[in-house]
C-alpha cells in the first residue's frame, strides 16, 4: 500500500521552515486544516438542511448574506478565539477587525483575514465555493489586544496563506513561501492527505476567466486583451466562484481577471482576504498577480476591505495583459 502523508504530518515535518519555529505557526495552519473539515461537513449536507438559501442579513459590501456564510464564519472565528494563536481577524462578513479579548488570545501571535465562504452566490445551486485565509504576524504587542495596524500589512508580510475548495472532493492548498502544496480531504479518513505535492502554475496557457458580462463598462486596454484571447482561440472559463476559477488555472494554466468596471471602479474583490492571499500562492508557484499597475503583494492596504483590479495567473498570460495597458 502507498503510503500517505496528512496535512498535519506534513506541517510538522515542515516546521524548521518558519522563520520563528515555535510550532505556533504550524499548529495554527492545522487548525485551519480542522475548522475547514467542520465548514465542508456543513456545506456537504445543505441540500439536506433548513440552512440554504439567504440569512435575510447584509454584510459590509451590501451583499446579501447566505446561512452557510454566517456558519463558515462562525465556526473559523470560534476556532481561532478558543485555539489561543490568534490574537484578532479580520472577514469578509464582518465590517470591523475582531480583537479577541481574552488573556489566553491576547497572547497569541498571529492575525487572520478571510473570505470564509467566497463564491457564495453559487452555494444555492451546488456550485464549488471556497474559504480563503491570509495569516500575518501581528505589529502589535503581544498581551496587547490587536489593532488595526495588524491587519493593514502588504502581502509581502504574509507568514502563510491558503484556500481550501468545497468542490467536487474537498481540497486545501498552502503555501508559507517555500512552494504551494495542495491536499485532498480522505472521507474515509477525515484527513486531508498530501495529493498535489509543489504546485507549478504552467508559464503559459489557454483558459481565461472573466465576466464578460460586464465587458462593455471595461477599460479599453482589458476589451483589447480579451479580444487577444479570442484571437487566440483560448478557452473561456468562469464559474463566478474565485477560488474554483483560480484553482483549475493554477493547475491547467490561465488568466482570471476581474478588472475595474463602471459598478466597480475599484475592482470587486478584496485585497485583503481575496486578492493577497491567492497572490502569494501564485507567486510561489511561479505566476504572477497585479491589479494592472502594482505587484499585489507589495499593495499597502489602507483599509480592511478595499477592494482591487484583479489580474492573476500563468506569467505570459499577465505578461501579455499588463503589456496591452501599458500601451494604452
Ligand atoms: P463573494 O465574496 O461575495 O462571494 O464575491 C466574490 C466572487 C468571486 O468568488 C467571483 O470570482 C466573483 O465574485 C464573481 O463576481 P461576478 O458575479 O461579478 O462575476
Ligand atoms: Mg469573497
Amino acid at each position: 500500500m502507498a503510503t500517505i502523508t496528512t496535512l498535519s504530518e506534513f506541517i510538522m515535518d515542515r516546521q524548521a521552515e518558519f522563520p520563528f519555529a515555535s510550532g505556533e505557526l504550524s499548529r495554527l495552519l492545522a487548525d485551519i486544516g480542522i475548522a475547514s473539515k467542520i465548514v465542508n461537513k456543513q456545506v456537504n449536507k445543505a441540500g439536506l438542511q433548513d440552512i440554504l438559501g439567504s440569512e435575510g442579513t447584509e454584510n459590509v459590501q451590501g451583499e446579501t448574506q447566505q446561512k452557510l456564510d454566517v456558519y463558515a464564519d462562525v465556526a473559523f472565528i470560534n476556532y481561532f478565539k478558543s485555539g489561543g494563536l490568534v490574537c484578532g481577524i479580520g472577514s469578509e462578513e464582518n465590517d470591523e477587525y475582531l480583537a479577541f479579548d481574552t488573556e489566553i488570545s491576547k497572547r497569541g501571535k498571529y492575525v487572520v483575514l478571510f473570505d470564509p465562504l467566497d463564491g457564495s452566490s453559487n452555494i444555492d445551486v451546488n456550485v464549488s465555493i471556497g474559504t480563503i485565509f491570509s495569516v500575518f504576524r501581528r505589529t502589535s504587542s503581544v498581551g496587547d489586544l490587536a489593532n488595526i495596524n495588524d491587519f493593514l500589512q502588504p502581502g509581502i508580510d504574509q507568514v502563510a496563506a491558503g484556500y481550501v475548495i468545497y468542490g467536487s472532493s474537498t481540497m486545501l492548498v498552502y503555501t508559507t513561501g517555500h512552494g504551494v502544496n495542495g491536499f485532498t480531504l480522505d472521507p474515509s479518513i477525515g484527513e486531508f492527505c498530501l495529493s498535489h505535492p509543489r504546485m507549478i502554475i504552467p508559464e503559459d496557457g489557454k483558459i481565461f476567466s472573466v465576466n464578460e458580462g460586464n465587458l462593455n463598462d471595461m477599460e479599453e486596454s482589458v476589451k483589447e486583451y480579451i479580444t487577444h484571447c479570442k484571437a487566440e482561440k483560448y478557452s473561456a472559463r468562469y464559474i463566478g466562484s474565485l477560488v474554483s476559477d483560480f484553482h483549475r488555472n493554477l493547475i491547467k494554466g490561465g488568466i482570471y481577471l476581474y478588472p475595474s468596471t463602471k459598478r466597480n471602479p475599484k475592482g470587486k474583490l478584496r485585497l485583503l482576504y481575496e486578492c493577497a492571499p491567492l497572490a502569494f500562492i501564485i507567486e510561489q508557484a511561479g505566476g504572477l498577480a497585479t491589479d494592472g499597475e502594482k505587484r499585489v503583494m507589495e499593495i499597502r492596504p489602507e483599509e480592511l476591505h478595499q477592494r482591487i483590479p484583479f489580474f492573476i495567473g500563468s506569467k505570459k498570460m499577465v505578461e501579455d495583459a499588463l503589456k496591452m495597458r501599458k500601451e494604452d
